[in-house]
């Protein structure tokens, strides 16, 4: 497996950057056990969440052409897809809105996205990767959506995603010499399902097996504003709920082996950067590395 922590640059100053509140009801914001699941798994799954109707309107768009595989790159998101058409009002959905704010904030940049079709039957797998190849951030990340709008069965080549493996960087497909990796799941899901990743993830398209078409719209957008406490923080102080979060993000991969803990530790520098907890740990793990006493004496010559 690849490089356990990667090189990054510095973290940027976080407290220059500007905070937002999100725009609708905080009844659709996640949850901070929510949360705790993304930073652990690196995604979360909504089964649909989107009407049948919306869905369907979808695929009579995507079958008649209306979209372009890339609109304009880092155009303000919410001016892409305006009504009438499906892809805006289903992203819009204030219950897909509020994943997306809880994630990214409020009025992200529309980054790229991509109507992904696998015509059947096909027999070839595609190589798993990484989409950004070239992301040296220190802190913050973008999200992308996966979003299925007609039902998924097995052999439909639902896209497959290996939990729990954002944090580690690659350049994009040279971990396609994995054919499969333990935890790995495929998509097999129900018409309206959405699925909001950590850009890092590990993913591909598995090969379409059926005589149909298999569509997986992708999208991708940036934050732009500092990723701290999006979500609905009501219940962050909660020591129940606080004990629930810690197990989440000690949770381990059945692909981690002995690396457990470098995962751990990733998941705790994200969680404190997005919560403000800054003594939140894993056992002794960030606080064991950050001890320097020594850094604090002028050697004595
Ligand atoms: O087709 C799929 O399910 C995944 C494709 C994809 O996300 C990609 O090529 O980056």
């Amino acid at each position: 497996m690849n490089k356990p922590v990667a090189d990054v640059a510095p973290a940027a100053d976080l407290a220059s950057l500007p905070t937002q509140q999100a725009t609708l009801d905080r009844q659709h914001l996640l949850s901070t056990l929510q949360m705790a699941e993304f930073v652990s798994e690196g995604f979360l799954r909504f089964d649909q969440m989107v009407p049948a109707d919306l869905c369907e309107a979808l695929m009579a768009e995507l079958r008649a052409g209306l979209y372009q595989t890339y609109e304009t790159e880092g155009t303000d998101w919410d001016s892409v897809w305006p009504e009438p058409l499906a892809a805006g009002r289903i992203f819009r959905l204030p219950a897909v809105r509020g994943v997306i704010e809880s994630l990214i904030g409020p009025h992200p940049r529309y980054d790229h996205h991509f109507p992904h079709l696998r015509t059947g039957p096909d027999n070839g797998h595609q190589g798993l990767h990484q989409d950004a190849e070239i992301d040296p951030r220190g802190s913050g990340f973008d999200i992308q959506i996966s979003f299925f709008p007609h039902d998924i069965g097995p052999e439909h080549g639902g896209t497959l995603f290996l939990p729990g493996s954002h944090f580690r960087r690659v350049h994009n497909s040279e971990l396609g010499r994995y054919q499969n990796v333990l935890g790995q799941v495929q998509t097999v899901c129900k018409a309206g399902t959405l699925v909001f990743w950590h850009t890092d993830l590990w993913h591909a398209g598995r090969a379409n097996r059926t005589a149909t078409e298999r569509y997986m719209f992708k999208l991708r957008l940036n934050p732009m504003v500092r990723q701290y406490r999006l979500w609905n923080t009501d219940d962050l102080h909660d020591p129940v709920v606080r004990d629930q979060a810690a197990k989440i993000l000690k949770r381990t991969q059945p692909w981690h082996g002995q690396q457990g803990r470098i995962e751990q530790m990733n998941r705790a520098r994200l969680w404190r950067e997005i919560s403000g907890d800054q003594e939140f740990d894993t056992n002794m793990y960030w606080r064991r590395t950050d001890n320097a006493p020594q850094s604090q004496y002028t050697p004595v010559r």
